[in-house]
């Protein structure tokens, strides 16, 4: 028997379903069965045995536009650990997803290194699909699974003297040959406010199209701020640290000019090179008008009413 619970993401036409959820999902439902037969609740073997992709998706972050194809998200990726092209994908593969450990440091309350899979035994995973907005105009939806950062927020407790938070990626020699670029200021590091941090919209993401992430998108663990320029969102997220620093990152340091701390997605705020009035949808040519915060105002408008004198959309 074949038990296929459709998606949030779905779309109707879609005739495959994702090996993994019909795996999953049998799997699941197997389990249930013999633990209501021997009369017995093992809760922990159930949730290993549902983990880490059987999500629920979130009624408030649904496709708004045709989904990006699964094809077309995992094969034009930006990465320049890999390479400064966007043919990363084979590269990627020799990049180990396991063992992973994330480490919350700086000014917490409760330091943590905790393994990726032990991580997840403490987060409860949804679905969400996103929008994805590159700074050089181009755009994807797609599903992602995970959980808010609000959660390791709560874990990791900050300090109220934190502002800042810093996320910082891998940076393997032996797998990255764009690491060899030392003109490049690795490791990748991107940062944010503890307000951003914790609003709804922040995500950390570990899965994508009901599978693991990729490690072409940033798999096992990376960051989605859906509201700003894609370089905001940083893959492969080794080590978050909480400062009272407002953090330079990568793009930052390596032009100031074009690519700011906010960054914020503005179609009304040039690119010092380019317009950013409208974006490509990947896989495709249609161009479509760019929103204000990528849509996403509602959720994150608030944040910045008090921000004065800065580069907001930069
Ligand atoms: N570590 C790391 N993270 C990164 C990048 C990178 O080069 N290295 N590129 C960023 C940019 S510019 C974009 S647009 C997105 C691309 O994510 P995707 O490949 O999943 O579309 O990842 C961001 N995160
Ligand atoms: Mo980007």
């Amino acid at each position: 028997m074949v038990i296929h619970i459709r998606r949030g993401w779905e779309l109707p036409e879609s005739a495959a379903t994702p090996e993994h959820f019909v795996l999953g999902r049998r799997k699941a439902a197997l389990g249930l069965g013999s633990i209501l037969a021997a009369g017995t609740l093992a809760p922990r073997a159930w949730a290993q045995d549902a983990a880490p992709m059987a999500a629920t998706p979130s009624p408030r972050f649904v496709a708004d536009r045709a989904l990006t194809a699964e094809k077309e998200a995992t094969s034009y990726n930006n990465y320049y650990e890999f390479s400064t092209g966007k043919s990363v994908a084979s590269a990627a593969q020799r990049f180990a997803q396991r063992p992973w450990t994330v480490k919350l440091d700086g000014m917490v309350e409760k330091p943590l290194e905790l393994g990726l899979d032990d991580l997840l035994k403490q987060v409860s995973l949804e679905e969400r699909v996103l929008r994805h907005r590159c700074v050089e105009a181009w755009a994807m939806t797609v599903p992602w699974t995970g959980f808010p950062m609000a959660a390791l927020l709560k874990l990791a407790a900050p300090l109220s003297s934190a502002k800042y938070v810093v996320f910082e990626t891998a940076a393997d020699r032996s797998t990255m040959p764009g690491l060899r670029q030392s003109w490049y200021p690795w490791p990748y590091k991107e940062g944010c406010t503890i307000a951003e941090a914790g609003n709804e919209l922040c995500f950390m993401a570990v899965g994508l199209y009901g599978k693991p992430v990729p490690p072409q998108n940033g798999g096992p663990i990376r960051v989605l701020f859906p509201w700003k320029y894609g370089f905001k969102s940083g893959k492969a997220i080794t080590r978050i640290t909480f400062t009272d620093q407002r953090p330079v990152s990568f793009w930052e340091k390596l032009q100031a000019s074009e690519y700011g701390f906010w960054a914020n997605v503005n179609p009304q705020v040039p690119h010092p090179r380019w317009s950013q009035a409208s974006e490509r949808l990947l896989g495709s040519n249609e161009q479509v008008p760019t929103r204000l915060f990528n849509g996403y105002a509602d959720f994150v408008a608030g944040l910045y009413t008090d921000v004065k004198g800065e580069n907001l959309y930069l």
